[in-house]
């Protein structure tokens, strides 16, 4: 076991991605503990630990989340921050919104229209992958959402997006940035939802329109309609992860440029190489480190007290790295998913437990459909790649190749 009594939170920051490990490394076989944000902290990792995190008897959310991550990723109010009944509520429009039939495909179709007109506006110049596919991404979902947006537009609320994520763990410019981005898309949402209640009576029964109707008229454990920002809040948690996407995507161009080989195998795929491939992708690269809670009671984990409201993480990156889960963890090997959908405790890069009953992303699904087309239209894509920095430095959280994957003289190949 590794026990420190100084707070870690600035060494967190500090060293990113390599923080756990490194504790972990000097905590041998036994949990890590130690204290952020002045808190004890306790860390689960291997057998077991998913299982033990998802069970809402010992982790719970409300006041887990600090306020920077409230104000700049998730939103206050959000389903996140919520537990027992008002959660299942909050949850239920989620899962039925993200995972209704034919809903998947529906937002796919509308990346895969988008994506040839992007492609052919990028012609005599360079672009960086990483805002084009945030660009196309936010078109697409907020079309799908029932916000359908100009260009220009939809390329502003994919750079806030953008914005949201890449500062919410960073102090200074980065994470000021993140903040004036959820002002200015809240505000704007909550517009929206104040003038479609004003304008049109609530749908009843039935199927609703949009997600946007469906969010905007959605009632709460409590029986009332969100509060504007709330529902302001809980569209941008739609909105914004599907925009997130652009993380995978570059992850996916290194990929297939670190090994082109992929590319001969996508060219001639029925979708299932590339569906393997976007499930590689998720558990190879770095992403979320770790997800937390507050201990919802007095708790034990390997021997280990945890008292009732001290913070626990689960290692997630970790588990996607497992050997014993996952062999040859470092090796990029999206034959390891062929023939095979991932049993849902061992691979995850978006949290694990129960979809419908727990805490699980909703939006998995949609990642992943979403990831496997774009891992398609990325390897049907002839570019040049010109000389750039593609390392992923693991101090910046969130980490991507760091030119972003500048691309030259692309065009879709036939
Ligand atoms: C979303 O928009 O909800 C998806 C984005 C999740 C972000 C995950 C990135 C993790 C990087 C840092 C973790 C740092 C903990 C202090």
């Amino acid at each position: 076991m590794f026990t420190s009594v100084i707070d870690s939170t600035a060494s967190l920051l500090a060293r990113g991605y390599a923080w756990l490990p490194g504790l972990q490394e000097r905590a041998g076989e036994g949990p890590v503990v130690t204290r952020l944000m002045g808190r004890r902290t306790v860390v689960l990792d291997g057998p077991g630990s998913v299982e033990f995190f998802y069970d809402e008897q010992h982790v719970r959310r409300e006041g887990a989340l600090p306020g920077p991550v409230l104000d700049t990723l998730i939103g206050r109010g959000a389903v996140h921050t919520l537990d027992g009944g008002g959660h299942r509520v909050r949850k239920d429009m989620f899962v039925s919104l993200l995972m209704a039939e034919g809903g998947i495909a529906a937002l796919t179709e509308r990346f895969v229209a988008r994506w040839p007109r992007a492609v052919a506006g990028w012609q005599g110049r360079e672009v960086v992958l990483f805002d084009e596919v945030a660009a196309v991404l936010a078109g697409a979902v907020c079309d799908w959402v029932g916000l359908p947006l100009s260009e220009g537009a939809a390329r502003s609320v994919g750079e806030d997006c953008v914005a949201m994520v890449d500062g919410f763990a960073t102090p200074g410019p980065r994470h000021w940035k993140a903040r004036r981005a959820r002002a200015r898309q809240e505000r704007a949402l909550r517009r929206v939802v104040t003038e479609l209640r004003t304008a049109a009576p609530a749908p009843s029964g039935g199927r609703p329109r949009s997600v946007l109707t469906a969010v905007a008229w959605h009632r709460d454990a409590d029986g009332r309609l969100l509060d504007p920002r709330t529902a302001a809040v809980e569209l941008l948690n739609i909105i914004r992860p599907t925009v997130a996407l652009s993380w995978f995507a570059v992850f996916a161009a290194h990929a297939l440029h670190s090994a082109p080989v992929h590319r001969d195998r996508l060219r001639g795929d029925d979708g299932t190489y590339a569906r393997a491939f976007a499930h590689e992708v998720r558990r190879f690269y770095p992403f979320a480190p770790f997800i937390g809670g507050l201990a919802a009671r007095d708790l034990r984990w390997r021997d280990v007290p945890v008292p009732e409201g001290s913070l626990v993480l689960l290692d997630l990156y970790g588990r996607n790295h497992d050997p014993e889960v996952w062999p040859k963890p470092c090796d990029f090997d999206p034959c390891r998913f062929m023939g095979r959908e991932p049993p849902s405790n061992d691979l995850v890069p978006q949290g694990g437990g129960d979809v419908r009953t727990g805490h699980r992303c909703p939006g998995e699904d949609i990642a992943v459909g979403l990831l496997t087309a774009i891992v398609g239209a990325l390897a049907d894509l002839d570019c040049d790649v010109p000389e750039q920095d593609l390392t992923i430095p693991l101090h910046r959280m969130p980490t991507r190749p760091r030119s972003g994957f500048v691309l030259a003289h692309a065009r879709t190949a036939v």
